[in-house]
């Protein structure tokens, strides 16, 4: 089961354990209507909020589900605009889907994000360091780290979780956070050759692939139980580091007659809490991460992507 699965990340995931499972072994969940995002349409379906427990319980029973993806939340940009609701959804959401594992003996991916760290982390983040993340997404995403920690230590609820950069895909738009100027800036870039920036030129952010991000996924959940440590619930995993400008120079290299304008509005300050660069050493030395796509790869697949 995939929860929140018509998202930016959902609609590649579900394609790729379809692909690899069969398409009626995946069976997709969101909130909102499929006919919002058709790219999901070769499986099953069924309208599902993660915080209603009970219809998620009947859900596993029904489908007889062996593993939850739990890709439902709210992110940055949202979460600090509606913070009661990132808070009901992203922490009770987990909840209800830790439960539902343990009561199920189901095995859990919930996916954490470089949003956990603070302005007091160091600006390559540490897979260890305190996490005093400032936004309220980043607060939940810590509380989730936690919480998929305990059903493993306490009930053997199999738990697992990346701390995703920002991603980079073409199948499904960004939804509220506030790495999205790097999906939006593609889309602005080919319709219009010009897009506003959210974030100011000089501003350094992880970012991935999202090829590299469900490789990752699936090559975590996949992994043997005994290669997984104790960074179980939130790997560091590092893609690349570029600033807003590189990434406008690099599409203007591509589209000619590009151009960008950079006009910070409060999603600066979100982007300027969180790190530059990340340590993902735990990540390959416990079950062999690495990634594959540079920058220039990532703008070239973007454009093609969105150019079919
Ligand atoms: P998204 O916003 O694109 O998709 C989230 C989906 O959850 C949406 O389809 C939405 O309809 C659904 N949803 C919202 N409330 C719901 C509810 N109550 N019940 C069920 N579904 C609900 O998000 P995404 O980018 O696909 O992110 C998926 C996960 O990955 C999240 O946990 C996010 O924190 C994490 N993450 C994403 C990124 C990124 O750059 N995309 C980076 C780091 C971490
Ligand atoms: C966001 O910007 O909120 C997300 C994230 C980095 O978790 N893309």
């Amino acid at each position: 089961m995939v929860t929140g699965a018509l998202g930016q990340i959902g609609t590649d995931l579900v394609e790729e354990l379809r692909k690899k499972y069969g398409n009626d072994n995946i069976l997709a969940t969101d909130i909102r209507k499929i006919e919002d995002n058709p790219g999901v349409e070769n499986g099953p379906f069924e309208i599902l909020s993660v915080i209603d427990s009970d219809s998620m319980d009947n859900m596993v029973k029904e489908y007889d589900i062996q593993a939850i993806y739990h890709l439902a939340a709210i992110l940055s940009a949202t979460g600090e605009e509606k913070p009661e609701l990132c808070k009901k959804i992203n922490v009770g959401g987990t909840v209800s889907v830790l439960e539902t594992a343990k009561k199920n003996n189901l095995r859990v991916y919930a996916p954490s994000s470089i949003a956990v760290f603070g302005p007091d982390a160091p600006k390559t983040a540490p897979q260890i360091t305190p996490l005093n993340p400032k936004t309220m997404y980043g607060k939940t995403k810590v509380i989730g780290e936690n919480l998929a920690n305990e059903y493993w230590h306490n009930y053997r609820v199999d738990t697992r979780g990346l701390r995703y950069p920002g991603l980079i895909s073409w199948k499904s738009p960004a939804g509220g956070g506030t790495t999205d100027y790097a999906v939006e800036i593609f889309h602005a870039a080919l319709e219009k050759g010009h897009y506003d920036c959210f974030v100011d030129s000089n501003t350094r952010l992880p970012m991935m692939y999202i090829d590299d991000a469900i490789r990752g996924t699936l090559e975590l959940m996949e992994a043997p139980i005994n290669e997984i440590g104790n960074s179980r619930s939130g790997y560091n995993i590092s893609g690349l580091s570029f600033t807003a400008q590189q990434l406008a120079d690099s599409i203007a290299e591509k589209i000619d007659g590009f151009t960008c304008n950079f006009i910070p509005d409060k999603r600066q300050i979100y982007a300027d809490s969180w790190p530059d660069y990340i340590d993902d050493s735990q990540a390959k030395e416990d079950w062999k991460w690495k990634a594959q796509f540079n920058l220039e790869k990532i703008v070239d697949s973007m454009i093609e992507g969105l150019s079919d």
